[in-house]
């Protein structure tokens, strides 16, 4: 009966090392950091009649989101990101980085109001705020006017809000520590997390960096895949611009499914697995 049990134990064995695997995915919504020109988020759902919104976010790459027209105006939303709002000063106050197409570029602070026109743009062209009565705008709407279709590069401010000073930590809402059985592999997390000038954030699986990058100010989720462990200490730890920061550990315990001791059920599990293992043998061979 002592031989069952060993080629007991080593058919689970062989089967739990099929299923053994590590991986973390983080998502952060805006991967812009603090202090940028140019904008943060493509806002899908105030746009229309655009796709590849997103290529419109960030720096000129000459890459492009399209808008169009399709019984209507396309129009694409952009947002500056929070405290980098474009600001009216002497002259021009930001481009509109573009391919073909003519259009129109509206701006508001708030999306739930209508926007305000600022002028009518082709190619690359620059804009005054002056004339709108907006000293500052965070949204900025592009909507179709003529051509095959319309093509957005970036949006880069000239002159941009930007904070001076910031003395507070970002703020992360703690995650109680939890259990998990072992057979459950997935584990998902999401920080809420706040800061008024966010940079980047870092994420430790005990003690060992498994992600890092730029944190726009958006709440982090994070993906984690494992069989191998009892004991899971995922920490997160967030700076700001000015180098304040913030770690928040919550601790995952993974409880071992406990296997039957007496020899019969033994027997049972084993004819079981066996009859699994020679029903996927032969699924195999027939392919
Ligand atoms: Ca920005
Ligand atoms: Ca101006
Ligand atoms: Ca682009
Ligand atoms: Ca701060």
């Amino acid at each position: 009966m002592k031989n069952m049990k060993k080629i007991f134990l080593f058919i689970v064995v062989l089967i739990s090392v099929n299923s053994i695997t590590t991986m973390g995915t983080t998502r952060v919504s805006s991967l812009n950091g603090y202090g940028d020109p140019y904008a943060d988020d493509f806002l899908e759902e105030s746009s229309s009649n655009c796709v590849n919104g997103n290529n419109a976010e960030n720096a000129p790459d000459s890459i492009f989101a399209e808008i169009f027209y399709d019984y209507s105006n396309g129009e694409l939303v952009l947002d500056m990101g929070l405290n980098e709002e474009i600001l009216d000063d002497v002259g021009n106050d930001f481009n509109i980085i573009a391919g073909e197409g003519e259009y129109y570029v509206k701006v508001e602070n708030s999306l739930s109001k209508p926007f305000t026109l600022v002028g009518l743009g082709a190619g690359n062209q620059s804009f005054d705020l002056n004339s709108t009565g907006f000293s500052s705008a965070r949204y900025i709407l592009i909507e179709y006017r003529s051509g095959e279709k319309v093509e957005i590069d970036a949006i880069e401010a000239i002159y941009y809000n930007i904070i001076e000073s910031d003395d507070e930590n970002p703020v992360i809402l703690e995650i109680a520590d939890f259990w998990i059985f072992e057979n459950q592999s997935q584990i998902n997390l999401l920080w809420e997390v706040s800061d008024l000038t966010p940079w980047n954030f870092s994420i430790y699986v005990n003690n060992t960096i498994v992600e890092s990058g730029p944190w726009g100010g958006s709440n982090i989720e994070f993906n984690y895949l494992t069989q191998d462990l009892k004991l899971i200490t995922v920490k997160l730890v967030v700076w700001d611009y000015f180098g304040n920061f913030a770690e928040s550990d919550v601790a995952i315990t993974i409880k071992v499914i406990e296997l039957p001791t007496d020899d019969s059920s033994y027997l049972h599990i084993f004819f079981i697995i066996s009859m699994i293992s020679i029903l996927a043998i032969n699924k195999r061979t027939r392919r």
